[in-house]
C-alpha cells in the first residue's frame, strides 16, 4: 500500500485499475485528460488531477508534487485502428511521453530519497508479425503499426530507466476486454451488436478481417497483473495473456451463440473499411513468467468473457 498516480483513469484499464488499488488501501491520484474525462464515475476517495501526456513540464511537475510510490500509466491512445489515422499523435503520446514520465519519476526519486516506481502499461502489439508462437518476455519485438511501434520505444526506454536504477517495469499486455471496452474495438463491437440484433434493433454485423487471431482476456485480471508487477521486489518486463488465441470469427460465433442465435453468417457483412492497412495474423502470449514468479493467472475463460460481455449488453 501507498500512494498510486494513475495516467488514463477513466479507461478501462484505468477504471478498473483505480478500483482495485482503493478497495486495497491506496491512496489514489488520477491524471486524466480533460475536464469531460476527469467526469467518468472514479470511486470516492480518488484526487483527481487534469493533465496532458503532451505536456511534459505539466505532468512532471504533477509527479514532483504527487510524490508517488508508484506512477501507473495507462494514458494514450489505444486504438490500433486510431493510430493508423494519427501515427504522429500516436508516437508522442504513446511513445515519446514515457521518456517524460520515467524522467521525472527518476528525478523525483532523487529529490525526495525514496523509489518512486512506474508501470508502464505495453503491449503485445509490440510483437507485430512475430516469428514464433506464443510470444514471452523473448520474442522480439516486429511491431507492423503505428502504435505497436511507439509501443515499443517505450518499452525500451522503460528498460532503459532501470538500468539508470528505476524501478520501472512494463506489462506486455495481450488484449483484454470487459463491458467497458468502448466499441471502437471489435469484442465490444460484436457483443453490442449481437444483442441489438437479438432484440430486433439491427440487422448487420459490418467487420473487417475475421481471421485475424487473438488471445482475448478479462480486463480486471490484468490489472490484477500491473498491481503485482508494480510491488514485486524485482523490475521486469512480464507478458500477461491467456495463452489460448482465437480468430475474430470465432467470437463472432461465440457471441452470437450466447444470444440464442445459431444461423450467424447472414447477419455478418465485411466492409473494406474496417481493414487495416497491415494486421498481425496471430497473437498468443506465454504468460508462464508472471505465472511461476508472481502467482498470476486468468480467471475467466473465452467463453466465460464473451458470455460476459453479452450478457451484459442484453441487459442493457
Ligand atoms: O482489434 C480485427 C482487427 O481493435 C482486434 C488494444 O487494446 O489490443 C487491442 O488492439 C482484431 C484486429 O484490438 C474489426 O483487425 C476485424 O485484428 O479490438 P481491436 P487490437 O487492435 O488487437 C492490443 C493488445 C492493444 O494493446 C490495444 O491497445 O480485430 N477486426 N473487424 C476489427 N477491429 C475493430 N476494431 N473493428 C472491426 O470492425
Amino acid at each position: 500500500m501507498g500512494t498510486a498516480l494513475v495516467t488514463g483513469a477513466t479507461g478501462q484499464d484505468g477504471s478498473y485499475l483505480t478500483e482495485l488499488l482503493v478497495d486495497r488501501g491506496w491512496a489514489v491520484h488520477t491524471a486524466t485528460r480533460s475536464v469531460d474525462e476527469a467526469a467518468v464515475a472514479l470511486p470516492d476517495p480518488v484526487v483527481r488531477h487534469t493533465a496532458d501526456l503532451l505536456d511534459v513540464p505539466g505532468l512532471a511537475r504533477l509527479i514532483d508534487e504527487v510524490e508517488p510510490d508508484v506512477v501507473f500509466n495507462l494514458a494514450g491512445i489505444s486504438s490500433v485502428a486510431e493510430s493508423w489515422k494519427r501515427p504522429e499523435a500516436t508516437a508522442r503520446i504513446v511513445g515519446s511521453a514515457v521518456a517524460g514520465i520515467l524522467d521525472a519519476a527518476l528525478a523525483t526519486q532523487e529529490r525526495i530519497g525514496r523509489p518512486v516506481r512506474v508501470m508502464q502499461a505495453s503491449s503485445s502489439e509490440i510483437f507485430g508479425r512475430a516469428e514464433v508462437t506464443p510470444q514471452d518476455e523473448t520474442t522480439p519485438m516486429r511491431p507492423v503499426s503505428p502504435y505497436g511501434a511507439a509501443k515499443a520505444f517505450a518499452q525500451d526506454l522503460v528498460r532503459i530507466y532501470r538500468t539508470r536504477g528505476l524501478h520501472a517495469s512494463s506489462v506486455i499486455l495481450f488484449n483484454h476486454e470487459s463491458p467497458r471496452r468502448p466499441t471502437t474495438f471489435v469484442t465490444r463491437k460484436i457483443t453490442a451488436t449481437v444483442a441489438a440484433i437479438a432484440k430486433g434493433e439491427a440487422d448487420t454485423l459490418s467487420l473487417g478481417n475475421l481471421d485475424a487471431k487473438r488471445d482475448w482476456g478479462w480486463a480486471p485480471d490484468y490489472v490484477d497483473a500491473m498491481l503485482r508487477v508494480a510491488t514485486a521486489e524485482t523490475p521486469s518486463d512480464y507478458v500477461v495473456a491467456t495463452g489460448e488465441s482465437h480468430t475474430v470469427r470465432d467470437f463472432v460465433a461465440t457471441a452470437f451463440a450466447a444470444a440464442g442465435i445459431a444461423d450467424w453468417e447472414r447477419y455478418v457483412t465485411v466492409d473494406p473499411a474496417f481493414v487495416r492497412p497491415d494486421d498481425a495474423p496471430e497473437m498468443r502470449g506465454d504468460a508462464s513468467r508472471i505465472r511461476r514468479e508472481l502467482g498470476w493467472a486468468p480467471t475467466k475463460s473465452f467463453e466465460g468473457v464473451v458470455a460476459a460481455m453479452v450478457e451484459h449488453d442484453l441487459a442493457r
